[in-house]
């Protein structure tokens, strides 16, 4: 196939991407981490063949056994001859050491497979951008030709939770000991959840662990229900014992997912498509929110005009809202756009 494009044009990386090559799948990643300006123009070339991927998001507490059960579930997805892309968000285990996708042994079967992509990336200096970044590899991943996309990120942080929100389905970790399903509940990592897994299910507690949070999960249903008034339509999260470091469950899990995936098709155009879009339009807002910040303080007057209010004895809410003000006026503080 000839391009139209040069090669290292934003448009000719595109191209390549959509044509397989995995070194520009990597570029154009890196770009997309490192807010580099060439990548819209990329991703605008990569729009039309986006969706097919199916984003899984798995999160959890720390330890919880998040890289295990991705490193299990993508075996299992490549015996199904699936393309799997895996992407480990401001991993808290390093590369070496062996531990980023827990076990070495099992780890290396899947980094020697052609049809596997796996990816860390670590959080960006500038506040926000993370998540954004998240959705963007995932959107190159998809591009390219991955059928499934795991996700995973410690869940804490909110940028870890937006990342989990752009995800098609998402896969919460557990397991038995510190902090248990209490913590987690207190912490809302249930509202996050489609799929639960109490992971270590060899350990003491599980059962019960398993249990607590299948209480809870009905609860929560019911409640939906009687909020939403679609008694019966909504969602039960299905709670899965697991032990992925037995390799245990795990066809469990992938059970779970694809239940909740059918789901969704189910519900013809007000289901996946609506759900997607939703999410589409999070992904525009943080783009906003980042390029507002961006241009807003690229400039000296901006800060020099704070100062001035401040030194005046002006509030901070009071100058906030007069440069709000000013800004939805077109006031641009010596702002340029982007263009000139
Ligand atoms: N007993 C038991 N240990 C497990 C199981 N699955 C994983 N582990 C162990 O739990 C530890 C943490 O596993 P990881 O997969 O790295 O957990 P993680 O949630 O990805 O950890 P972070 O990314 O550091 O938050 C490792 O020592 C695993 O070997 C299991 O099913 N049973
Ligand atoms: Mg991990």
């Amino acid at each position: 196939m000839t391009s139209n494009h040069p090669k290292n044009s934003a448009e000719g990386y595109a191209e390549r991407v959509l044509q397989g090559d995995r070194r520009a799948l990597t570029r154009l990643i890196s770009w997309a981490e490192n807010g580099d300006g060439r990548f819209p123009g990329a991703l605008a070339a990569l729009y039309p063949s986006l969706g097919r991927a199916w984003r899984v998001g798995i999160t959890g507490p720390p330890g919880a056994g998040k890289s295990t059960l991705v490193n299990e579930l993508a075996l299992a997805m490549r015996r199904e001859d699936l393309e799997v892309g895996i992407l480990a968000v401001d991993p808290s285990s390093p590369f070496t050491g062996g531990a980023l996708l827990g076990d070495r042994i099992r780890m290396e079967e899947l980094t020697g497979d052609q049809h596997v992509y796996i990816r860390s990336m670590a959080s960006r200096k500038s506040h926000g951008g993370m998540a954004r970044a998240g959705v963007d590899a995932c959107d190159v991943m998809d591009a390219f030709g991955m059928e499934r996309i795991l996700i995973e990120t410690v869940g804490v942080g909110q940028a870890e939770y937006d990342v989990m929100g752009a995800c098609d389905t998402v896969v919460v970790v557990m397991c038995p000991g510190a902090g248990d399903g209490v913590q987690a509940m207190k912490a809302g990592i249930l509202e996050v959840a489609d799929v639960l897994v109490v992971n270590k299910s060899d350990l003491a507690g599980a059962e019960r662990l398993a249990d607590d949070l299948s209480e809870a999960v009905h609860t929560r249903a019911i409640r939906s229900d009687e909020w939403s008034g679609e008694v019966g339509s909504s969602w039960t999260v299905p709670v899965v014992l697991a032990s992925a470091g037995k390799a245990q469950g795990v066809d469990e899990v992938l059970k779970a997912i694809t239940s909740h995936r059918a789901m969704l098709d189910s519900r013809g155009p007000n289901g996946l498509e609506d759900a997607r879009r939703k999410k589409r339009v999070a992904q525009v807002r943080r783009v906003i929110d980042e390029e507002l910040d961006a241009r807003v303080w690229n400039t000296d007057e901006l800060g020099a005009r704070v100062e001035n209010a401040l030194a005046a004895g002006s509030t901070a809410y009071g100058i906030a809202s007069e440069v709000v003000d000013d800004l939805l006026r077109g006031a641009a503080f010596g702002m340029r756009s982007k263009e000139s």
